[in-house]
């Protein structure tokens, strides 16, 4: 390995290093660095007297704590992170000059937090939402943040709407609630008045708004970007990851239960995967376009509420990125990292997308209330890792000390330093757009089409993510109070799709839609997730058994199972080690603390015992697994009760009897995520 290369990926690790402090086996001090002799008891005029003003360390201690809050995002709240890599494939140089997208020997450092949307920083994670998906990257040129959302349009077309937006996702002022969720009336009540919405609300709707892991959901830059080569040329540029795993959500029953069971069901997930050495990841792929072919569609390339179906301009596969090291400290890293997607390098350029354009403002904005002053930059997560200069000076928490006198542009004391670099030589220049117009307040006329695409998504459904949509809006409506609200939602996705409206109308109580359904015949396979990547690697499967079970049998599944790269993790009614024919076995859960939910899969291995109360609790969870449409599989002693709860014989449920290989196929059916036609 080259030292350069070596230098690359390292870097920001090596620079994080030097901010790391680990206080195991040291002596207690304050911050002035004074070891301290005593910390139970404050200072005190007399045993039983009043504490003194003088107690310095307890007034330091006791203000540090009053001020370890600072205030969460506005959106986004709830979010964790992970370290890792990217490497591009080939180089670029043809579309773009961006030093990270050139050398396929070069692997740049990434810092990437994921996030759901409207809940609070300790809301649960398997809510109904979109989900955050922005990535650092610490390049040579600098940051260059891709600050995306796992769906690929946005609920509206002009930044100056996002205060509105948010406003009405949040839990309504007047009582603060629901937390976390659309199912309420000011969200639906914008919605039906702000119709640009209507295709970002068929994927909130749809199943990707509650994936089954942030390894198991694509990301997406939404907006149309530029890149620019070194000879001028520019191409506009969309963003997507795709996930090695493929795209694979929960169920909407199953994602509400764990939103109980476990709240950190997302983090843990990811926390765990890399824990043990299961890196996830994501190739980056670019879908391009030439500046001729700008107005070759029926929708405009900057509206941010279309798609480029993939059929029409593929995707492009560039490079991969691996999460490869879970963070120190989430507080450190991934509450004060601070995303822009202002934060570009020469060779990635903006669009005039009137979303893309506010955006850019409000980012370092939100990040002077929520980190508290302009030298956020100085954060050991937000540094990058090449050398920066200019003549910014001072502010709250200024870490840097910059030496001399000099901190203006131009200057002869300096030599007029630190100085521009030309274009030529690596220096930032805008894109030489021609624009001109008159300053108006208005849209396009080109932006006016809101429904055509959302039924193209629609169309690109199988049945039974169809059905999954019609009951993910009979939910959120039957939330809803108010009743013409629901009516005006209605009468909206009827532009849709006049059969998943009055169905939806149906189940709640509202009349069928009048409005007339989009006439586009038109689909976009790829935007099925029964057309993605299937996938055993790392699923879960709760392995169901008690004492007295045939040890010596089930540890060789165990052991074929793993071998198949799944993840089996054994529950019984205690947490000792399972007894039985063969080595004794660890218990990882019992029925208390674990539930189906927390399981791809779930095999029962039985037990010779057989008791009632046993028995009365594996039945709850085949029946929840086979509910939410998971594998099953018994092997050994518990085929008798899949037999008993006629289950044997059903889609994706296996038995040894069915099938001599039963791993394999157990694997397989596992590999299939879930059984739809149950
Ligand atoms: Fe935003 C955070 C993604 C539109 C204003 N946004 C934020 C985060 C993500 C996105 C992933 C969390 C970053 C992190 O992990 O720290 N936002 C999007 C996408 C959008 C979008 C994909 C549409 C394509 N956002 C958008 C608009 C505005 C904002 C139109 C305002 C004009 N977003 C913000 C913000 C946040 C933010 C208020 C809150 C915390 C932060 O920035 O750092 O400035």
């Amino acid at each position: 390995m080259s030292n350069q290369r070596q230098q690359d990926e390292n870097s920001k690790q090596k620079q994080l290093e030097q901010f790391s402090v680990s206080d195991e086996g040291k002596a207690l001090t304050t911050n002035q660095g004074l070891k301290v002799s005593e910390d139970e008891f404050s200072l005190k005029a007399g045993d039983r007297g009043p504490t003194l003003m003088e107690d310095f360390h307890f007034r330091e201690k006791m203000t540090h704590f009053d001020h370890e809050r600072i205030p969460e995002r506005v959106v986004h709240a709830r979010g964790f992170a992970a370290h890792g890599e990217f490497q591009v494939y080939e180089s670029m140089k043809n579309y773009t000059k961006a030093g990270f997208l050139q050398d396929p020997s070069v692997k740049t450092p990434v810092f990437v937090r994921f996030s759901t949307v409207g809940g609070s920083r300790g809301s649960a994670e398997t809510v109904r939402d979109a989900r955050g998906f922005s990535t650092k990257f610490y390049t040579q040129e600098g940051n260059y943040d891709l600050v995306g959302n796992n769906i690929p349009v946005f609920f509206i077309q002009d930044a100056i709407k996002f205060p509105d937006l948010v406003h009405a996702i949040k839990p309504e002022p007047h009582h603060e609630m629901p937390q976390a969720s659309t199912a309420h009336d000011t969200f639906w009540d914008f919605i039906a008045n702000n119709q640009e919405s209507a295709h970002m609300v068929m994927w909130a709707m749809s199943d990707r708004a509650i994936p089954r892991s942030l390894r198991m959901m694509e990301g997406f830059g939404v907006h149309t970007f530029r890149f620019v080569n070194e000879q001028g040329k520019s191409h506009f540029v969309k963003f997507h990851w795709k996930p090695v795993l493929g795209v694979h959500s929960l169920v909407w029953d199953e994602a509400q239960k764990i939103a109980g069971k476990d709240p950190d069901f997302h983090r843990r997930d990811l926390w765990e995967s890399i824990d043990q050495g299961n890196f996830p990841e994501y190739e980056l792929g670019v879908q391009l376009l030439t500046e001729d072919d700008e107005f070759k569609f029926d929708f405009d390339v900057l509206d941010p509420t279309k798609i480029w179906p993939e059929e029409e301009v593929p995707v492009k596969l560039i490079g991969k990125m691996t999460l490869n090291r879970n963070v120190d400290n989430v507080f450190a890293e991934t509450e004060q990292v601070a995303f822009h997607p202002g934060h570009v390098v020469p060779g990635i350029d903006f669009s005039n997308d009137p979303l893309l354009q506010g955006r850019l403002f409000s980012y370092t904005d939100t990040q002077l209330i929520r980190l508290g002053g302009p030298n956020f930059h100085e954060l050991p997560i937000n540094r990058p890792v090449c050398p920066f200069h200019n003549n910014q000076r001072d502010g709250y928490g200024r870490q840097t000390i910059n030496k001399g006198p000099v901190s203006y542009h131009r200057n002869s004391l300096a030599s007029n330093t630190p100085a521009p670099v030309p274009e030529a030589e690596g220096g930032y220049a805008h894109y030489q757009e021609k624009v001109e117009g008159r300053k108006v307040r208005s849209r396009s006329d080109s932006f006016k089409d809101h429904f055509s695409q959302a039924r193209l998504f629609w169309n690109s459904m199988s049945q039974p993510e169809k059905q999954h949509i019609i009951q993910a809006f009979s939910f959120e409506l039957g939330k809803v109070m108010n009743k013409d609200v629901r009516q005006q939602v209605v009468d909206m996705f009827g532009n849709v799709n006049t059969k998943m409206a009055s169905e939806i109308a149906d189940n709640i109580g509202a009349n069928p839609p009048q409005s007339e359904e989009s006439q586009v015949t038109k689909s976009s396979p790829a935007l099925s997730q029964l057309h993605t990547k299937m996938n055993p690697a790392t699923r879960k499967v709760g392995v169901i058994a008690e004492h007295g079970v045939d040890s010596k049998e089930l540890s060789m599944i165990l052991d074929k199972l793993k071998a198949e790269g799944l993840q089996p993790e054994i529950i019984s009614t205690k947490l000792s080690p399972l007894q039985g024919s063969g080595e004794s076995l660890e218990v990882k859960y019992t029925f208390q603390t674990a539930d189906s939910v927390m399981f791809d899969a779930i095999y029962f291995a039985g037990s010779k015992e057989n008791s009632e109360p046993f028995n009365e609790q594996v039945r709850y969870f085949i029946r929840e697994a086979f509910n939410h449409k998971k594998p099953i599989g018994a092997a050994q002693d518990g085929t008798h009760l899949l037999k008993e709860e006629k289950l044997k014989g059903q889609p994706g449920v296996i038995t040894n009897e069915d099938s001599k290989t039963f791993v394999e196929a157990f694997t397989q059916a596992i590999s299939q995520h879930r059984f739809w036609d149950r």
